[in-house]
């Protein structure tokens, strides 16, 4: 029998410890059981019940107090992450031999693990070898999505991920809860985007033109491609929370022995036609 992980990723303050505990708690509640293993060795403070802990095995705190290392905050992350690598066998016992479990890792939001240093590829692999289905999770804050350019950012951070880990991901926009009602409409247009649209935004005025025909190739690209989608994450409604979880389940066959489910709102794709309206017409009325 496989084993389920996500791996819940995105910067800083995105919202994945929230989302983490938001998930463990609609789990109680549909009577399925997901835990959680905190993978930030810098982590201050979440609201979860946790199954394993990085930072007993090693703290970003000490990394930095030893005198010998002298890291700063961003080094000492490093220096934990690749520690962690070296190191998986901890974890392996932390995780134990449990069949068809479902775990949420909550990962560090440093940019960098995710373009060019290996050991989340690392991870991947090891949980594959465990027999994992991993499914990535990238969160992007929605209150810094309403800009087209501030957009274009945030889905080149995802596809960064999603290149380098090989893995289906699922792209999540959070804190949809904070938006007006105004804002929310606004940004539709992001959870599904046209980018060659995006493009002649007003807000995207460029005076270099050599910048302009970048951002235009990297606008096609991903939209030639269909590559990055979102989907909008409010931890205040409940329905929502089970749409998004239902994506994740589909990309890794979660419960496919038991019995085959389609996403909810989708009919063909999950990934790349998602029908957003119904989410938007409550909030609208709401
Ligand atoms: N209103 C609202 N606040 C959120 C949501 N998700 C996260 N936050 C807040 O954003 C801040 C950072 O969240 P956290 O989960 O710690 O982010 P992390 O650094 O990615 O783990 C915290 O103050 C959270 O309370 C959300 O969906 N709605
Ligand atoms: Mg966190």
């Amino acid at each position: 029998m496989p084993r389920y992980a996500q791996l819940v990723m995105g910067p800083a303050g995105s919202g994945k410890s929230t989302y983490c505990s938001t998930m463990v708690q609609h789990a109680e509640t549909i009577n399925r059981s997901i835990q959680v293993v905190n993978l930030d060795p810098a982590a201050e403070h979440f609201s979860y019940p946790v199954m394993a802990d990085i930072r007993e095995l090693i703290e970003v705190d000490d990394v930095m107090e030893d005198d010998s290392l002298r890291f700063g905050p961003n080094g000492g992350l490093v220096f934990c992450m690749e520690y962690f690598a070296n190191n998986f066998d901890w974890l392996e016992e932390c995780l134990g031999h449990v069949e068809d479990d479902y775990i949420l890792f909550d990962c560090p939001g440093q940019i960098e693990l995710y373009t060019h240093l290996p050991v989340m590829k690392q991870l991947v692999e090891q949980l594959q070898q465990w027999e994992f289905r991993v499914c990535g999770v990238f969160l992007v804050d929605s209150q810094f999505m309403v800009e087209s350019f501030k957009f274009i950012s945030g889905v080149m951070a995802a596809l960064s991920a999603m290149v380098s880990l090989e893995i289906p991901q699922v792209n999540i926009m959070t804190k949809m809860d904070l938006l007006s009602n105004k804002s929310k409409k606004e940004i539709e247009k992001y959870l599904d985007p046209d980018m060659y649209s995006m493009m002649e935004d007003k807000a995207l005025t460029l005076r270099s033109k050599k910048f302009k025909k970048l951002t235009e190739a990297i606008c096609g690209l991903i939209d030639d491609y269909s590559m990055v989608r979102f989907l909008p994450f409010d931890r205040t409604d409940e329905e929502g929370i089970n749409i998004v979880l239902q994506h994740i389940d589909f990309s890794i066959q979660y419960g496919e022995d038991l019995e085959f489910k389609e996403p909810k709102e989708s009919e063909e794709d999950p990934l790349t036609n998602t029908n957003y309206d119904e989410f938007f017409q409550d909030k609208v009325e709401d």
